[in-house]
Parts: structure tokens; C-alpha cells; sequence
């Protein structure tokens, strides 16, 4: 039963439980009306009424008669009957294809929810479940709604062998192996809970790709899979390798300017959309971390893009080039690599092609400044890439809510346009008007029964669906409906259980990464702490390349004396970052070499200020776990102790990074712990001698 729970995330439904409020609901609600008959309305149809239901401890039916008090009338506006048409006409005008209307009617006898698509339509009934069940008022609703970015998308970094790469939550859920014939209900409940949130696109297959996809023996299973998500408004995309002609196609290159392998990507496409009409497109990385791509026949990025594009557009396909890029013959800062090689292309790739663009200029680290692309390519659409699988983050075992993380990137002003350029603004399309908008989140989805891994992870898949809808939320409004959802109504559960995961992410900053270092992570598997490590082929793979810890100090100077990277950001910030008195803390050790003995703003040295950091992030967790331990009464007795024991790990872990960084940086800054911080109980050689060679996510 609580095994349930965890599966069925955060569209629980339980029955409201505040007496007055469920009565206000029953006395509003006696039924459902639906115009149209699509699957997808047959589907937000069967959601509403059972979702109702469930809320409302009784049973809520379809009324055939349209004028009938006290019902909910669902249906495409064009479908409703003339005079509910009229209604709502000046509402529908401002809002796009998926946008909805959510309003009362006839001194609130009934709600219409509406939208110009039936898939509108279903997105109104998951906003109109949600005022239930997180105990708002339903009367007098006037609610229009409408995603900001056009395209929200989770990629999957699943193989065909069905591991996931950097997975923490089980193996993959697509069984390749039992598709197309077998459609395992998970399918479609996955779907059901992206569609809930708004996502409405799905990049099957990972990154680091294999060609395999592209045969007809996958299109089949791709097919299956893309008609189970059709109706819930969710798109099939796929990454496509880019030597796949070569490896299925038998052509001796895969030179963007060959004809042939123009030829090969334009039937090969075709192929895909014989059978999934609407089919979304192709994510590429190319020329990155090893993978293929134009520049191993001496082209670049534009020619690799456009040469996919041509091919799908045609058929309304879109590409999504990564700019992930760092390349191990380039001695520059790695996190200059990026931005060197993609900004001078600003403008050439073709209108279908969208830049996909990690949020910082390394890799998904518990803090990074936002990337310096975001606002230097105002004439090419950049689509946002978060990671909310936690590679970096303590895996499914720590808890941190990455909305948090999110915002502060999003709402990281760029200047680009001067002030109040934020990414948010960039990426939506609304400082540069791009009609292509993105967003993409890195999946934490696996065959675990809680889908996550956590019970919390949850609510980073949740909030990413709602920041990708509209970037400019607030993460406090999120976790509170999460929690709502998810747990209880009950204020004495959702006010603490708020502050906690709001706070998660600082600590798990404090406990890792504090003060701007970054990519401390242990080798391969990025599990546990390994500042030490220093022996991989590639510098830029090495922590010591980061942090760089010496007698002098620590952090990476990026500055004007440094490699730079400053200039990479809009003049008003640039100034900032550069001046390591201006410099904000949180960043300090990603822009500047630091010495020991330097001064922070609240006087303590900065190895004193360090050591605090590292312990304020045990503490932290240690806030959490007590936290949590007053929440026994409100949640039910398995998720509460998953979550217990879960934040036992975490602590020991905490402290296991707090121990192993301090005694390694100790070794350069020869001085002792600050009052107030823990003496480790370990050395730093037991630190180091520990090997986790199955460590999961590392294929
Ligand atoms: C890194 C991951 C690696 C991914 C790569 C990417 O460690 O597994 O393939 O990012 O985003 O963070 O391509």
C-alpha cells in the first residue's frame, strides 16, 4: 500500500481531509461533462472523474446534460457548445495551443476548463486537480494559463542494454526487449505524470549514442512507445550518433557536405516519420567527450546541425545541438571551450536548429555561475539543460531539491540586454524572439518502484515539469504544492518540510562545494569526495585542475590574471566576477586563486571560513534529519522511514566530504580546524584508499 504511494508520485488524491473545505467541493462539484471524444479526452475525462472521486470520497460521474448545476464541463473550445464558446472567447484569444482556461460560470454552477487543443485540455484538468488537492478555493476561478517555452523535454540517458548512464534509480524503463508488443503500464503512467506537469517531449536513448536506434528494428519499438505518449501530448525525440551512416548505413564517411550522407540523413528521416508522423527530432552530441561529429572530416557544429535539420524540416523536425563541448587538445580553460567555439557561429544554424546549452560552463555541479553563452548568441535560440538525475549531487541517496538550483540560474541577470536580462528571459524567447524555445532535464527515472530512487527525487522531476512551463516560478511555490500533493495538507507537515528541502541545496553546497569550488568529485563514478585525484589522462578530468590548492591558496583564476573566463560575461558582470572583492562569496573559488590567510566579508580567513562551510553543511543535514524526525505523524510509515534512513546516509556522508576535503586542503594551507569544526576520524589515507567500483550510473 505505502509501495503505491511512492509509485503514484504526486497525483495521490486523497480525500481532502479539512471538513469545511470538502464540503465547499462537494457542494460545487456533482459531475463532469466532456465535449469531444479524442483519446486524450477520454483521458482528461477519466482523470477528472477519478481524480475527483478519490478527492472527494464520492463518486463523481459523466452528466450527459451540458446545462446542469454544479458540474465541471470539460472540452477543445471549438468542440463547446456556442454558448460556452462565448464565454471564454476574449480569455482564448490571449493563449497559445496548450495554454487553458479555467473559469466559473453562471454564479459559479459550473467550471469550464478549455483549450484550443484537447491536450490543452488535459494540462486544465491537472491545474484544476491541483487546487484540490492542495486545498485552494475552486469558486469564482478565472485562471488562464499557458507554457512559456515551447519545448520541455526530459532526456533519458538510457542505453539499449537498459542500464542508465548516471541512473540512481534502477535500470531503464524501456523494455527494448519486450517492445513493440508489450506496452508495460509504466509507460503509460509515466506518461500520465508528465503530462500532469506539462513536459510534452521525451528523448528516449542517451547522449553518448548508439546507432542501433536508427534501424527498423528500434522504429518499431519507438513507434510503440511514441503511440502510448501521443495522447498525452508528449513527443518522441531520439539522439542520433552522428557516424550512424557509416554504422547502419554502410557509407564509407559521414561528412555533412557528402551528398550521399545528406542522402542517408533525409531517407533515414523519412523512414522515422512514415511511421511516427510526429516524430520531434534529433538530440546530438557531437565532437564531445570522444562522441563523432562534423569536425572528424574538418567541419564544424553549423554544418553538422544544419545537415540534420534540412532533413527534418520538411517535416517539422527540430535539432537539438548540445554545446557541451571541451576538447583535450585545447590547453584553454575548460570552461571557456564552450563559448569560444559556439559564440562566433551565432546566427548560421538554421531555424530549426536549437542550441542546447548546460546551465553552468563545466557539468552540473551543486553550484555553478550560470553559463556565459546564455545571452551571447542572441540570434540563435539556446534551450536550457539541467541535470536532474544528482551525478554530482550524492545520487538518489541525498536529498536536494534541485528547483532551488534552477531558479537562482534562471533568474541569474546576464546583462546582455542590460539589467534584467535573465536566463529565464533569454530561454523563454522573450528578450531575443526566438519562436523555438527549450528546456531539457536530464532524467532521474529507473524501474525503481518509486520511479526516483528517493521519495524526494520525486519532486525535482516535478519541479523541473513546472519551472520548464513557466521559468519564472518561484522554487518555494513548487515545494509547497509538491509537499501538498505528494504528503499532506496539514500546515504543521508542509511549513517545516518546506524550509527543508529550500535549505537542502545550500547544504549540500556547504558539504561538497562550498565558497565556488567545484568538480571535487571522485573519479569515473563522481561518487563520495576525491580532491586528490590528479592521475587521469586528460587534465580537465583531474579535481586538481579545479580547485588547484597550493601553499599560496586555492580556487581557479579565472580572472583577467587568470585565463580570463570573466570576459566571457557582459561588461556589468564581468567587472564583478573579476574583482575578487565584488566577486560574489558563493563564486569566490570559481574566479580567483585565494590565499589561505584572505579575508571573507564576516572576518574569518578563508581556510577558517572553509572549514565552517564544510561543517555548516553537516549541520545542515543534521537539521534535516530532525526535521523530518517530527513528521512521523503526517506521512505514512514506509515513505517516512525511507526518507529517515536516506538522511542517515546523507549525514554520514556529509561528513564523510566534510573530513576528506579538510584533510586534504590542511596538507596546503598547514593550518588547524577552526573552533566549531569537527576533528575527522579517519585519515586522509583511509580517505583515499576507498574504491567503489560498482558504483551505479558509470557503465
Ligand atoms: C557528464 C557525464 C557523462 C555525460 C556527459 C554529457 O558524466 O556521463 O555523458 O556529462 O552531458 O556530466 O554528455
Amino acid at each position: 500500500m505505502s509501495a503505491q504511494k511512492d509509485y503514484k508520485l504526486w497525483l495521490q488524491y486523497n480525500k481532502v481531509e479539512d471538513a469545511t473545505i470538502l464540503n465547499s467541493y462537494r457542494s460545487t462539484i456533482k459531475g463532469v461533462h466532456a465535449f469531444g471524444n479524442s483519446e486524450t479526452i477520454a483521458i482528461a475525462t477519466k482523470e477528472i472523474e477519478q481524480g475527483l472521486s478519490s478527492l472527494l470520497g464520492q463518486e463523481i460521474h459523466k452528466i450527459n446534460n451540458e446545462n446542469s448545476a454544479n458540474i465541471i464541463v470539460i472540452g477543445k473550445t471549438s468542440e463547446l457548445s456556442a454558448e460556452l464558446q462565448q464565454n471564454i472567447q476574449k480569455d482564448i484569444r490571449i493563449i497559445n495551443n496548450e495554454g487553458y482556461v479555467i473559469k466559473t460560470l453562471n454564479n459559479n454552477k459550473q467550471v469550464l476548463i478549455t483549450g484550443k487543443t484537447d491536450v490543452a485540455v488535459l494540462y486544465g484538468v491537472f491545474h484544476f486537480l491541483r487546487l484540490l488537492q492542495t486545498n485552494q478555493s475552486i469558486s469564482n476561478l478565472a485562471i488562464t494559463d499557458a507554457p512559456k517555452i515551447n519545448v520541455r523535454i526530459l532526456n533519458h540517458w538510457d542505453n539499449l542494454n537498459e542500464t542508465v548512464e548516471r541512473g540512481y534509480a534502477g535500470s531503464s524503463i524501456w523494455n527494448w526487449q519486450k517492445l513493440p508488443d508489450f506496452i508495460d503500464q509504466r509507460y503509460i503512467d509515466y506518461a500520465r505524470a508528465n503530462a500532469s506537469i506539462g513536459i510534452n517531449g521525451t528523448v528516449l536513448n542517451n547522449v553518448n549514442a548508439n546507432a542501433l536506434i536508427l534501424t527498423p528494428q528500434y522504429f518499431e519499438k519507438v513507434t510503440a512507445l511514441a503511440n502510448t505518449f501521443r495522447p498525452y501530448g508528449i513527443k518522441v525525440y531520439l539522439t542520433a550518433r552522428f557516424s550512424a551512416p557509416i554504422e547502419i548505413g554502410k557509407l564509407k564517411t559521414a561528412d555533412p557536405y557528402d551528398p550521399e550522407v545528406q542522402k542517408w540523413w533525409k531517407d533515414k528521416t523519412a523512414e522515422i516519420y512514415k511511421s511516427i508522423p510526429d516524430f520531434g527530432g534529433f538530440l546530438v552530441k557531437a565532437n564531445s567527450e570522444g562522441q563523432p561529429g562534423p569536425q572528424n572530416y574538418g567541419r564544424n557544429h553549423v554544418d553538422g546541425a544544419n545537415m540534420l535539420a534540412d532533413a527534418l524540416a520538411p517535416f517539422g523536425g527540430i535539432v537539438m545541438w548540445r554545446a557541451f563541448v571541451y576538447s583535450e587538445h585545447n590547453t584553454d580553460d575548460r570552461a571557456k571551450q564552450a563559448y569560444s567555439e559556439f559564440v562566433p557561429y551565432d546566427g548560421k544554424f538554421r531555424d530549426n536548429v536549437i542550441v542546447q546549452v548546460k546551465n553552468g560552463a563545466i557539468d552540473f555541479q551543486p553550484r555553478e555561475p550560470f553559463h556565459p553563452m546564455f545571452g551571447a548568441m542572441p540570434k540563435t535560440p539556446l534551450m536550457m539543460e539541467f541535470q536532474i538525475t544528482q551525478e554530482y549531487l550524492g545520487f538518489s541517496t541525498h536529498l536536494v531539491f534541485l528547483p532551488k538550483l534552477f531558479q537562482e540560474v534562471l533568474q541569474s541577470d546576464t546583462y546582455s540586454k542590460g539589467k534584467g536580462s535573465t536566463v529565464a528571459k533569454i530561454i523563454d524567447g522573450s528578450l531575443d524572439p526566438h519562436k523555438l524555445t527549450g528546456m531539457a532535464g536530464v532524467a532521474n527515472i529507473g524501474s525503481d518502484i518509486n520511479w526516483c530512487g528517493h521519495p524526494f527525487a520525486q519532486a525535482n522531476w516535478y519541479g523541473f515539469g513546472r519551472l520548464a512551463w513557466n521559468p519564472n516560478l518561484d522554487s518555494k511555490t513548487i515545494a509547497e504544492e509538491w509537499l501538498r500533493m505528494t504528503f499532506s495538507n496539514n500546515e504543521k507537515f508542509v511549513q517545516p518540510v518546506q524550509e527543508m528541502m529550500i535549505d537542502s541545496r545550500e547544504a549540500v553546497v556547504n558539504y561538497m562545494t562550498p565558497l565556488g569550488l567545484h568538480h571535487i568529485m571522485d573519479t569515473g563514478h563522481h561518487y563520495g569526495p576525491g580532491p586528490w585525484v590528479s592521475n587521469l589522462s586528460r587534465p580537465e578530468w583531474n579535481p586538481v585542475y579545479y580547485h588547484k590548492a597550493d601553499k599560496n591558496g586555492i580556487g581557479f583564476d579565472r580572472s583577467s590574471t587568470g585565463s580570463n573566463a570573466t570576459a566571457q560575461y557582459a561588461p556589468e558582470i564581468a567587472k564583478e566576477f573579476n574583482d575578487i572583492a565584488k566577486c560574489p562569496e558563493k563564486d569566490l573559488l570559481w574566479f580567483h586563486h585565494v590565499s589561505w590567510d584572505y579575508k571573507l566579508k564576516n572576518g574569518a580567513t578563508l581556510w577558517d571560513g572553509l572549514a565552517q562551510k564544510y561543517q555548516e553543511g553537516v549541520n545542515q543535514v543534521g537539521n534535516m534529519q530532525s526535521t523530518w524526525g517530527k513528521m512521523k505523524p503526517y506521512v505514512d510509515e514506509q515513505r517516512f522511514h525511507e526518507v529517515e534512513m536516506l538522511l542517515n546516509i546523507q549525514h554520514k556522508e556529509a561528513k564523510w566530504w566534510r573530513d576528506a576535503c579538510l584533510l586534504y586542503f590542511q596538507q596546503f594551507s598547514g593550518k588547524e580546524l577552526p573552533n566549531g569544526v569537527e576533528k575527522p576520524t579517519q585519515t586522509l589515507e583511509y580517505f583515499e584508499s576507498l574504491k567503489f567500483p560498482f558504483a551505479p550510473g558509470n557503465n
